[in-house]
């Protein structure tokens, strides 16, 4: 399967790191912000990343879909084993919430640094805007992490005490969070921190997270 964007998004990383769990080869096309490429545009047709393409895997060509959450069921259909997207009713819709948290709550937070003091600057050649991402830092980030530290199970996985899409998705953009140095601090978060780790380390995450900071070495300053 072809996977179009850059492992430095929280939603490919997710996508990326899934297909890995589940024995899924993918290639990984680069693709940036404001790509016209038909081909990208195929898969994603309103340009955001990633986007997935299936060869043969439609009827009569290509399977085509975007939105992380839209692949990784697609994966999860295709291949079901190991499942990844639990089927018992709390558990499955409890993943889906703990996807959602990631993708909109923390998204909604880590992007405003993300994005203010990697993305404008560095690759769209404008200041950011450190004042919105001072302030997601120290404000809106910390709740966040007060709330995973309340739901994270003595097991270390969030749903039926083994590794899902929950992990998953909530683990990828601390990656994001790693790359911009942004401390979560071991006192405060003792079981956020412990987890993160764990979850990272995983070889489905952790050599993405290499090549991401070996670009973000080669392109900084
Ligand atoms: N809900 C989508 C979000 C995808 C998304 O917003 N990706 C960002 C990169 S992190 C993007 O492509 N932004 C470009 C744009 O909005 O034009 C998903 O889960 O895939």
């Amino acid at each position: 399967m072809i996977v179009y964007g850059s492992s430095l998004s929280p939603f490919v990383r997710k996508v990326l790191a899934f297909a890995a769990e589940k024995g899924i080869d993918v290639e990984l096309k680069a693709s940036g912000l404001g790509n016209k490429d038909p081909e990208f545009l195929e898969a994603s047709p309103f340009g955001k990343m990633p986007g997935l393409r299936d060869p043969g895997g439609g009827e009569g060509g290509d399977f085509c879909i975007s939105d992380s959450s839209a692949i990784v069921a697609y994966m999860d259909a295709v291949r079901p084993l190991p499942n990844l997207i639990p089927t018992e009713p709390r558990a499955r819709a409890r993943t889906i919430w703990f996807d959602e948290y990631s993708d909109t709550i923390l998204f909604a937070c880590g992007g405003k640094m993300f994005f203010n003091r990697i993305v404008a600057p560095r690759f769209l050649g404008q200041p950011g805007d450190e004042e919105i991402a001072t302030k997601a830092e120290c404000e809106e980030l910390p709740p966040l992490l007060d709330y995973l530290e309340r739901v994270i199970p003595e097991s270390g996985y969030l749903v039926e005490d083994r590794l899902t899409l929950a992990d998953i998705s909530v683990a990828s953009p601390f990656a994001n969070f790693r790359h911009l140095n942004v401390a979560i601090d071991p006192a405060r978060f003792p079981k956020v921190t412990r987890y993160v780790e764990a979850i990272l380390a995983r070889p489905s995450f952790a050599p993405w997270i290499e090549r991401e900071a070996a670009f973000l070495e080669r392109t900084a300053a």
